[in-house]
């Protein structure tokens, strides 16, 4: 504050005490009566705090189109789903003929023998898997020295890669005898019922027997109840028996 401006200061603060004084009882003597000369303006005073926010003003007009972007650089998606299959395309040409095997390469006679022979190799491979062994012509005659019913037997030769054992003629019918000789079994079975029609005995494909060696006054179907049939060791003839009784098994393998 400059030193010029004190005296009209206090004379001012003065005048102020005075009107207050005044205004509550009235002017005391030692102020005066009349106006001074009014003092210097006082100085600016500082800036007041910033106001509030105005309210949002209305929405411009649009303004012009841009120019057209560039077209972007082609990025593949992920492959789709599987289509539905298309029709069958044409048949193609046939292939040229192969090399022949070893059996094909052989003459038509060598190839008959080499047949033959490895037939003859399988059923004797078969027959090998049995303890006791009887060829009779072209046929082995096996058995373990088993007692089973009829159906049992039939299962046990045919999972054996045979059947149960039916002899076709004199000769084999004597070799399945020898067999339950050494096996001491009194009967054995033999591969012939009456199931599908009673009384007349077929073999279990159902083709008619070539050789039967019946004993006297059988087949009988004693008690209505004799479907299968047995061979007797002692005598070597047949005679038809219940399924269910448990006799020795030989097997044919041919
Ligand atoms: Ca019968
Ligand atoms: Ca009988």
């Amino acid at each position: 504050m400059a030193l010029s401006t004190l005296p009209l200061t206090a004379l001012c603060f003065a005048l102020l005490l005075c009107l207050i004084g005044g205004a509550q009882t009235e002017v005391p003597p030692s102020c005066l009566a009349s106006a001074g000369v009014p003092g210097n303006p006082g100085h600016n005073g500082l800036p007041g705090r910033d106001g509030r926010d105005g309210k949002d003003g209305r929405e411009g007009v649009s303004g012009p189109k841009g120019d057209r972007g560039d077209p972007g650089l082609p990025v593949p998606g992920p492959p789709g789903k599987m289509g539905p299959a298309g029709p069958a395309g044409p048949m193609g040409q046939k292939g040229e003929v192969g090399m022949p095997g070893a059996a094909d390469a052989l003459p038509k006679s060598l190839r008959t023998e080499f047949q033959t022979m490895k037939s003859r190799l399988s059923v004797i491979e078969k027959a090998m898997g049995f303890h006791i062994i009887r060829r009779v012509g072209p046929k082995y005659y096996v058995t373990e020295g088993l007692q089973d019913d009829f159906d049992a037997g039939l299962r046990f030769c045919r999972d054996a890669g045979g059947d149960l054992v039916l002899p076709k003629n004199e000769e084999e019918n004597n070799v399945l005898v020898k067999m339950l000789k050494v096996l001491e079994a009194p009967i054995g079975w033999i591969r012939t019922t009456d199931r599908k029609t009673e009384g007349i005995f077929l073999d279990t494909d159902d083709s008619t027997l070539s050789y039967t060696k019946w004993k006297p006054g059988e087949p009988n179907d004693h008690d209505n109840n004799e479907d299968c049939s047995m061979v007797y060791t002692a005598t070597g003839l047949w005679n038809d028996i219940p399924c269910d009784r448990k006799y020795h098994i030989v097997c044919e393998i041919s």
